[in-house]
């Protein structure tokens, strides 16, 4: 069988052991590290979102996939990373308060580190106040926002608001991110940049911080 068809399958039964090492066997078998991530791992949790979507799969399931999902994802990390390690700058990352998905925002924080940005990772479920508060003391350039649930997005808005309120809006970027995120959604929220993957969110993070100065 396809190794990246065994990753995936491993991957929807939650075998986080066996994907670790299919993935470090993907490697050393010379297939790129983006090839493995999107058509091995990132495969396999389309196909638990969909079966979780019909009511095929349920809770427990999707999470041990998860589990399979982060620890697959961290054999890749180091090989994601670009050659050049200087600070690109600093953001702070977070998924919304009310929001427990981490995947996705996890995935962002690798690219992101890969590129030289210095993440502060503040965990899922985050009030605005904690995004802003952060940007303030840790001298963040950009805020970064995931949501995968359409009843977290408005959380984004409290965000660029608490921004706003604080004064800061004009000296830290918002940048927006997940599943049911839209382009036209940034807009309409005043936020700064969405991106709808991992890879295109960290490129224009270092866009953004470079043009900061
Ligand atoms: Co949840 N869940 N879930 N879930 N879950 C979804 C999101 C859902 C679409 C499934 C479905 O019904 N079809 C649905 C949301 C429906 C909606 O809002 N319209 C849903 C639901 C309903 C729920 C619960 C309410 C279920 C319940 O309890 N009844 C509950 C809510 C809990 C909560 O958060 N308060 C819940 C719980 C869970 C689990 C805990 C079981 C688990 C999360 C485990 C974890 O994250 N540690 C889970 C999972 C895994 C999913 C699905 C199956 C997969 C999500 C995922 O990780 N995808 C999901 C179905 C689906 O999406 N197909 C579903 C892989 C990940 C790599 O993609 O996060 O989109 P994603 O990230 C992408 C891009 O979006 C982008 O980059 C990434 C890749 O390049 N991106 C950004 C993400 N953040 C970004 C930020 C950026 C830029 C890009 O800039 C800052």
């Amino acid at each position: 069988m396809d190794i990246l068809v065994e990753i995936s399958e491993n991957l929807q039964k939650g075998k986080a052991k066996v994907v670790k090492e299919l993935v470090g066997q993907a490697v050393e078998q010379g297939i790129p590290a983006k090839e493995v991530l999107e058509k091995g791992l990132l495969a396999g949790m389309d196909v638990i979102g969909e079966k979780f979507k019909n009511n095929e799969v349920f809770v427990p399931e999707v999470l041990v996939a998860a589990r399979a999902m982060n620890m697959g994802a961290s054999v890749l990390k180091p090989l994601l990373a670009d050659g050049d390690q200087t600070s690109a700058g600093k953001v702070c990352i977070g998924t919304v308060k009310g929001d427990l998905h981490d995947i996705g925002k996890n995935l962002v924080k690798m690219m992101m580190e890969g590129k030289g940005l210095e993440v502060v990772d503040l965990g899922t479920d985050v009030a605005p106040e904690t995004y802003v508060e952060t940007a303030v003391n840790q001298h963040c350039q950009i805020i970064c926002c995931s949501a995968l649930l359409t009843t977290t997005m408005p959380v984004m808005a409290e965000v660029v608001k608490a921004a706003e309120k604080a004064g800061i809006r004009d000296n830290v970027k918002i940048m927006i991110g997940g599943a049911p995120v839209t382009e036209a959604f940034c807009e309409q929220i005043g936020a700064d940049k969405y991106t709808p993957d991992a890879a295109s969110a960290a490129d224009a993070a270092v866009e953004l911080c470079r043009a900061a100065g």
